[in-house]
C-alpha cells in the first residue's frame, strides 16, 4: 500500500480539491466513500482542511489523489444561510476551515476608510475568537499624515494594525511578518487593494500556477470560491467574499455588548445585570462614554449595530 501523504486543501473545486504539500507539490484529489472525517456535519472538505492522501497513478501529468483522512478542524468560517430553528449544523457550509487570523483590508482613501465597518469586522473576530489584523492600504494618499485621525480608537483596543501602500510598497514587509507562518482570512471592501496585495505577498508566479492548476476557465479575480494562497517561507493568506457571506446568527441583541470588548470592565458596575446601555438607569457604560473612557464613535457604532438586529 502506499504511503499515506499529508496537506492542505488550497482550492475546492465541485468535488475536485487541490491538495498542497509542505513541500510545494500540488494534487488534484477526490474523495472516495471511505474518506474518514473527523469533523461533524458541514462538507467534507473545505479549503484550508488539513487531509491525508494517497497518490494514485494518472494519465495526465497532473499528480492525482485520493483523501483518506480530514482532520478535525480547530476553527470553520460559515456561509450566511437562513436561520431556521430545527435545522440541524449538516446544512452548514464551510467557506474556510482552520483560520487563525482575520485580515480586514481597507483603505486610507479612494474608498475611503469605513469605521463602521471595522467595528462589525471587531465584532465578527471576538464572536468567533479570532484576532483581527487591521490592514489600511494606500497610505500613499495620505500626504498629511490623516490616517492616525481614522485610527485613534483602534489604537486602544486589542488588535493588529499595520499600515501599507501596495503602491510604494511601505509596510509590506511588516505586513509579510504579520501573516508568516499563520492561516489569514482576507476581506474588505471592493476597490481597497485585496488583489494587489495578495500579488505582491505571493508573486504573481504563484498566482498564474493556481490559475492554470484550475480548469474551470475562471480566473482568480472572479473569486466567487474560495482559494488559498501558499507565503514564500510559511503560511496562507486566503480571498474570501467578506462577512456578508459569513454566518452571523452568533451575534444577538442580548450578547452584542460582549463583544465591544473595551465595554466590558464598566459592565459589571451597571446598576441592572441585564444592562442593554441604552436607557438604563446608572449604566456606567454611558458614564464611560460620557467621561470619554470610552469612545464615543464606538458607542455610536454599538448603538447602530444593536439597532440593525432583528429583535
Ligand atoms: N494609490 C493606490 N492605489 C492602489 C493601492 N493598492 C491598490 N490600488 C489600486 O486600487 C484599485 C483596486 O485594487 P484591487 O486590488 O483590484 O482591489 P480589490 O480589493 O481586490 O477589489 P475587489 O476585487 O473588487 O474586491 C486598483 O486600481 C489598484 O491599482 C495603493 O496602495 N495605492
Ligand atoms: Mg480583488
Ligand atoms: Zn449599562
Amino acid at each position: 500500500m502506499k504511503e499515506t501523504l499529508s496537506g492542505v486543501v488550497t482550492r475546492v473545486t465541485g468535488a475536485s480539491y487541490i491538495v498542497e504539500t509542505a513541500d510545494g507539490l500540488k494534487v488534484r484529489c477526490r474523495t472516495v466513500p471511505s474518506t474518514v472525517s473527523e469533523n461533524e456535519g458541514a462538507n467534507l472538505v473545505a479549503v484550508g482542511d488539513r487531509v491525508g492522501f494517497r497518490l494514485k497513478v494518472s494519465e495526465t501529468d497532473m499528480a492525482e489523489g485520493v483523501i483518506t483522512r480530514v482532520e478535525k478542524r480547530c476553527t470553520a468560517l460559515v456561509r450566511r444561510r437562513e436561520v431556521r430553528r430545527n435545522r440541524s449544523k449538516e446544512k452548514e457550509q464551510v467557506i474556510v476551515a482552520n483560520i487563525d487570523q482575520l485580515v480586514l483590508i481597507t483603505s486610507f482613501d479612494d474608498p475611503p476608510f469605513n469605521s463602521r465597518l471595522v467595528d462589525r469586522y471587531l465584532v465578527f473576530a471576538e464572536s468567533e475568537k479570532l484576532p483581527l489584523l487591521i490592514v489600511v492600504n494606500k497610505i500613499d494618499l495620505d500626504e498629511d499624515g490623516m490616517v492616525e485621525e481614522d485610527l485613534e480608537v483602534y489604537r486602544q483596543l486589542d488588535c493588529n494594525i499595520c499600515l501599507v501602500s501596495a503602491e510604494d510598497g511601505r509596510g509590506i514587509e511588516e505586513l509579510r511578518e504579520l501573516l508568516h507562518d499563520r492561516m489569514s482570512a482576507f476581506s474588505g471592501h471592493s476597490g481597497v487593494g485585496k488583489s494587489t496585495i495578495i500579488n505582491l505577498l505571493v508573486g504573481r508566479e504563484e498566482l498564474r500556477t493556481a490559475e492554470t492548476s484550475c480548469k474551470t476557465g475562471k480566473g482568480v479575480h472572479t473569486t466567487t470560491s474560495s482559494a488559498m494562497f501558499s507565503l514564500p517561507g510559511g503560511g496562507y493568506v486566503i480571498d474570501t467574499p467578506g462577512i456578508r457571506e459569513f454566518n452571523l446568527s452568533g451575534i444577538t441583541r442580548e450578547n452584542l455588548r460582549f463583544y465591544y470588548t473595551e465595554f466590558l470592565r464598566y459592565m459589571p458596575e451597571c446598576a441592572f445585570s441585564s444592562c442593554s446601555h441604552t436607557v438604563e438607569p446608572g449604566c456606567a457604560v454611558i458614564a464611560a462614554v460620557e467621561s470619554e473612557s470610552i469612545a464615543p464613535e464606538r458607542y455610536e457604532s454599538y448603538l447602530a449595530l444593536l439597532d440593525s438586529l432583528e429583535e
